[in-house]
């Protein structure tokens, strides 16, 4: 039993530090709160979405989101990434560096990093429109909770 739970929780321990890093900076746009009960029941509740988007659009049963698959899983959350975008995030988040695929932590990180950007830029797009105007210092704002995550 031991054993089966350190291996659950190998499996999904990058994927869970991810979307717990996230949480707490949604939270409180830092690191200085700590969740309680709901929030963890709503973790897990991600964590449960993501696998299901991983499993559905792993159309190949390959293990691993490839380009199309990636593309698809994405415009279905609701993120229509230009395929200049795409072509970079799959460089950055195919760690085989063989174009094989996003395995499961990475599809996460990747799809953490989309909504967490689209999300802060929207708040820029009020009207939706897909374009915005913002400072350099909003511009960096934005930006850099992403990269130290
Ligand atoms: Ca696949």
């Amino acid at each position: 039993m031991l054993h089966q739970f350190a291996n659950n929780a190998k499996r999904i321990g990058k994927a869970f530090f991810l979307c717990f890093s996230f949480l707490l900076l949604r939270l409180s746009g830092s690191f200085d709160r700590f969740p309680g009960p709901t929030e963890f029941a709503t973790l897990w509740k991600a964590l449960r979405d993501w696998r299901g988007t991983f499993e559905r659009f792993d159309r190949d049963r390959s293990g691993r989101i490839e380009t199309g698959e990636l593309r698809d899983a994405l415009l279905s959350l609701g993120y229509a990434v230009p395929p200049s975008v795409l072509q970079i995030l799959v460089s950055k988040y195919d760690k085989t560096g063989q174009a094989r695929g996003l395995d499961y932590d990475n599809f996460v990180e990747c799809g953490l990093v989309v909504k967490g950007l689209t999300e802060k830029f929207k708040e820029k797009d009020v009207k939706l429109t897909g374009s915005a105007t913002l400072s350099y210092e909003a511009f960096m704002l934005m930006v850099l909770p992403f990269i130290v995550a």
